[in-house]
């Protein structure tokens, strides 16, 4: 980071982590709300926190809407808790802009742990921004570990594009289904199988869920050339049922995680992307504030101009700047 504007960012960033580290969750909103916002350099973790990265074991929970996320979450808080870990929750909205009605669903669905001051509770919106998540999410987790949490959960809602690589990013994923779900998404089937690493069947108080549980089971046949089967849970979040199972699936499958050569693979690569997406949109946004660049941007909107010729006269031009 160069120049006045930047030194004087990166030292606020870097009291707002002084304080975060020693427990303010104002701080911690601050700066999660920075990354958030996208406005600017991207918030600099300290040097001397720098050793914390990359430290945190993530669970990401993904599934279709209503499938149970939050109230499983909330078990899974518990248990975690129980092992005197601190514990961090990002829930993910990528579709709707910050609408209080998500948000406090999501209050109030894990309101059982509220209060208490090793567990924080973080919904993330992205507003519609393109790439938005995957800017956001990283960027989040950086600064949760650099504070000092060890355990993340992120839920994402939905089974789409977007959550599916969201979920990807995390050490341990789990998608949640419902019994029945087999009839209805058959289209993200085949998506929600590659990432999956631990199938939930929550509301499993519900009819169901035999066929489920074999309808999964063949699919996962399919791939059964995996160095890692997906073991299949049942749950009934809403009363506590099955959670010290999933919790006992997921510590199972953070040991194969950790002992996998492939699993520092998928960090080297994870890590490698976020780089290259960050290196691309800092250039983007350098040569986009040159002069004249929004009257290319114009023609190139305009479909008057070849995009792929602009964008490397622009980056040439960029590059013999000063
Ligand atoms: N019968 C039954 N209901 C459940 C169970 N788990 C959750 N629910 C209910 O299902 C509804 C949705 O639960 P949430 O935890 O909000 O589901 P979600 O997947 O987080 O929902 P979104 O974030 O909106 O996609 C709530 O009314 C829960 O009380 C369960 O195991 N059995
Ligand atoms: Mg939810």
């Amino acid at each position: 980071m160069t120049g006045a504007v930047g030194a004087r960012t990166s030292s606020t960033d870097g009291e707002l982590f002084e304080r975060a580290a020693h427990g303010s969750r104002a701080a911690l909103a601050r700066l999660i709300s920075r990354a958030e916002s996208g406005n600017g350099s991207p918030v600099a973790v300290p040097p001397e926190l720098l050793e914390r990265q990359g430290r945190a074991y993530v669970i990401g929970l993904t599934g279709p809407p209503g499938a149970g996320k939050s109230t499983l979450t909330d078990r899974l808080v518990g248990e975690i808790r129980k092992t005197g870990l601190d514990v961090a929750v990002l829930a993910i909205d990528p579709t709707s802009p910050y609408s209080g009605g998500a948000i406090l669903g999501d209050r109030v669905r894990m309101g059982s742990h509220a209060l208490d001051p090793h567990v924080y509770i973080r919904s993330l919106a992205t507003r519609g921004q393109l790439g938005g998540l995957s800017r956001v999410v990283p960027q989040a987790l950086r600064i949760l570990e650099a504070v000092g949490f060890t355990v993340v959960v992120i839920e994402t809602v939905g089974v789409g594009q977007v959550e599916i690589e969201v979920a990807s990013t995390a050490d341990t994923t789990v998608v949640v289904v419902n019994p029945g779900w087999g009839d209805s998404v058959q289209a993200n089937k085949a998506g929600l199988m590659e990432i999956a690493d631990v199938f939930v069947i929550n509301k499993a108080d519900r009819d169901g869920v035999r066929e489920t549980k074999r309808d999964l089971a063949s699919m996962l046949d399919l791939g059964a050339d995996r160095l890692w089967r997906p073991p299949i849970v049942e749950t009934v979040a809403s009363s506590g049922g099955g959670i010290a199972d999933l919790y006992q699936a997921l510590q199972d499958h953070r040991s194969f995680v950790e002992r996998s050569e492939e699993a520092e693979a998928k960090r080297r690569r994870r890590r490698r992307r976020e780089f290259e997406e960050s290196l691309s949109r800092y250039l983007v946004e350098r040569a986009l504030a040159l002069p004249g660049a929004e009257e290319l941007l114009e023609r190139v909107e305009s479909d008057r101009v070849d995009p792929a010729r602009v964008a490397q006269e622009l980056g040439d031009r960029l590059l013999s700047h000063r």
